[in-house]
């Protein structure tokens, strides 16, 4: 009899035993398939359309995605919330919720049109940030690949103020190009800055691109022309122009970038990409340079830089709103590898965080 209640004992605690790993393991399971977080993550930089030859090389490997900054307490998302929660939307919510994306660099153009289209769409209960993060997603999709042409050279441009982050931006595209088996080529046409000669050099050293550049002081016109003939002469696929940081209101140095298109465009035939390269710390300024920019060489795109920062970009709204340019890559380091395609869920997952 004490035996059989001795096993009896053994079973119970050896099943209960049993339960306690299997509940455990059930949690563990539960923490591993968790919805990944949607976010700024390394994807391919899409172009448009695919280029016919076969890759020369094999494409980099993806990289992990960049940790992304933990949600400030007082996010975009949660001062929305903070705006409708337990009352009624009056008018007076709706002006308010206006003036947050105004003061997030949206401009006022597009914040009154994001908000109307939430505010027809909002019933009591729903989520006003998510809603938000919907019509800035949806306000910012479309056509966002970089236009290369398969077999041909395709050239692109970029532009922008000083220290934006045009250099860098054609270093990390180079690099994605040539990882893709491309042949690259670049034109130092900064020949104003002394040391950009230099930094275009290394960049195209990482990148495994060839450069074209000359002395400081030359003409800008004169290296794009003289960059165009070496491309064609090696086969190149892609060239990418640098040129130097300018303020948009300086006319003299806006009309020397419209020449060197000009050039470009007479030795090349086309130029397919003007990107202005966009620092996202960049507020309302932005749309001013923009419009600028795109007076003097029409744009095609944007690259926006510094993402990785606190800066959230809210300026791109506006600069689709008003010049309707899209933004096609983001800038989210001083690495070879920061550099991403422009996801509209993401960038309005990342401003409205919080
Ligand atoms: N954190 C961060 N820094 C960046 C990014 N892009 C560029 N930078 C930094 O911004 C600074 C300016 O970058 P450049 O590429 O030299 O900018 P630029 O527009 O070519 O400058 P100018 O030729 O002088 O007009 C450098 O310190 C870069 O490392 C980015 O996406 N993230
Ligand atoms: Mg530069």
């Amino acid at each position: 009899m004490e035996i059989f209640l001795i096993a009896v004992a053994v079973g119970a605690l050896f099943g209960l035993i049993l339960a306690l790993v299997a509940r455990s393991r059930a949690r563990q399971r539960e923490a591993g398939v968790a919805k990944p977080e949607r976010g700024l993550r390394a994807r391919p930089i899409p172009t448009r359309p695919e280029p016919a030859a076969p890759p020369r090389k094999p494409a980099a490997p993806p990289r992990p995605a960049p940790p992304r900054a933990p949600p400030r307490a007082e996010g975009l998302g949660v001062r929305i919330r903070a705006l409708f929660a337990g009352k009624r939307a009056t008018d007076e919510e709706w002006v308010r919720l206006e003036d947050l994306l105004v003061r997030a660099d949206v401009g006022p153009g597009a914040s009154a049109r994001l908000v109307q289209r939430v505010r027809e769409r909002y019933e009591d209960g729903s989520d006003p940030a998510v809603l938000m993060a919907e019509e800035v997603a949806s306000a910012l999709g479309g056509d966002s690949t970089l236009h290369l042409i398969p077999g041909e050279l395709t050239v692109i441009m970029v532009v922008g103020v000083n220290g934006a982050g045009k250099t860098t931006t054609i270093g990390k595209l180079a690099a994605y190009l040539t990882g893709q088996g491309l042949r690259v080529g670049l034109a130092n046409s900064d020949t104003f800055r002394a040391a950009a000669g230099e930094q275009l050099t290394v960049w195209a050293g990482r990148a495994g691109a060839h450069i074209v550049t000359q002395t400081r002081g030359a003409d800008p016109g004169a290296v794009a022309f003289d960059a165009v003939g070496s491309a064609k002469a090696r086969g190149d696929d892609v060239l990418i122009v640098d040129t130097a940081g300018r303020l948009h209101t300086r006319q003299p140095l806006m009309a020397e970038l419209a020449k060197v298109k000009r050039v470009l465009e007479k030795a090349a035939g086309d130029v397919q990409e003007v990107l202005l390269v966009i620092d996202a710390t960049t507020g309302q300024n932005g749309i001013a340079q923009a419009r600028e920019f795109t007076n003097s060489v029409p744009l095609t795109g944007v690259a926006l830089t510094k993402l990785d920062g606190t800066a959230k970009g809210g300026i791109v709204l506006a600069v689709r709103d008003e010049i309707g340019v899209p933004v096609k890559l983001v800038g989210l380091g001083e690495g070879l590898h920061d550099l991403q395609p422009f996801d509209p869920e993401a960038f309005a997952d990342n401003l409205l965080a919080g």
